[in-house]
C-alpha cells in the first residue's frame, strides 16, 4: 500500500516538474532583431573591407552568434582592441548575446571583416546578403546596402 502511494506522489511530483519545465522553456526564447547593416564600399585596390550594424536580443534568454556568412565575400568576426597605443584585431568564434542586449558592430570595436571580395562591394548603393547563424534562433538573411561612408 504504501508503495503506491509512493509511487503516486511520485508520478504527481514527475508530472508538475514537467509542466513547469515546459512552462519555463515557452517563455523564455530569445528574440534576436538584426538592424542597420550596412558595408563599406572599398577603394578600388583594397582587398578587403568591413561590416557594421546592430544585433538586438528583445527576449528573455541568451543566444549565441556563431557564424555570419556572405555573398559579399567571406566573412570573419572581429573585434579591434587596443593595447599599449596599438590596435590588434582578435577573431571571434561564436559571441553570445544576452538576454535584453545588443552586440554593436562599429569601427574600433566588434565588426565583419570580408576579403575575397566579390564585384558587387565595389559599387555604391549595391545590395548584398548578409546571413547570420545563431545556436537557438537559426539562420536569419538580411540584404544589406554598399556606402561608401557612414549616414
Ligand atoms: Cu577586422
Amino acid at each position: 500500500m504504501n508503495n503506491l502511494r509512493f509511487l503516486k506522489s511520485f508520478f504527481i511530483l514527475f508530472m508538475l516538474l514537467f509542466t513547469l519545465n515546459n512552462h519555463a522553456y515557452a517563455d523564455c526564447q530569445p528574440n534576436i532583431r538584426i538592424e542597420n547593416f550596412w558595408i563599406v564600399q572599398p577603394p578600388d585596390i583594397a582587398r578587403s573591407t568591413a561590416g557594421y550594424g546592430v544585433i538586438k536580443n528583445t527576449g528573455n534568454a541568451a543566444d549565441t552568434l556563431l557564424k555570419v556568412s556572405s555573398n559579399a565575400g567571406s566573412v570573419m568576426m572581429h573585434k579591434t582592441e587596443v593595447k599599449s597605443g596599438i590596435a590588434k584585431m582578435i577573431h571571434l568564434s561564436g559571441k553570445v548575446i544576452e538576454a535584453g542586449s545588443e552586440l554593436v558592430f562599429k569601427p574600433m570595436s566588434y565588426h565583419l571583416m570580408f576579403s575575397d571580395l566579390a564585384e558587387s562591394v565595389y559599387h555604391q548603393g549595391e545590395k548584398v546578403t548578409l546571413i547570420f547563424e545563431f545556436e537557438q534562433s537559426g539562420i536569419i538573411k538580411v540584404e544589406v546596402p554598399v556606402r561608401a561612408s557612414w549616414e
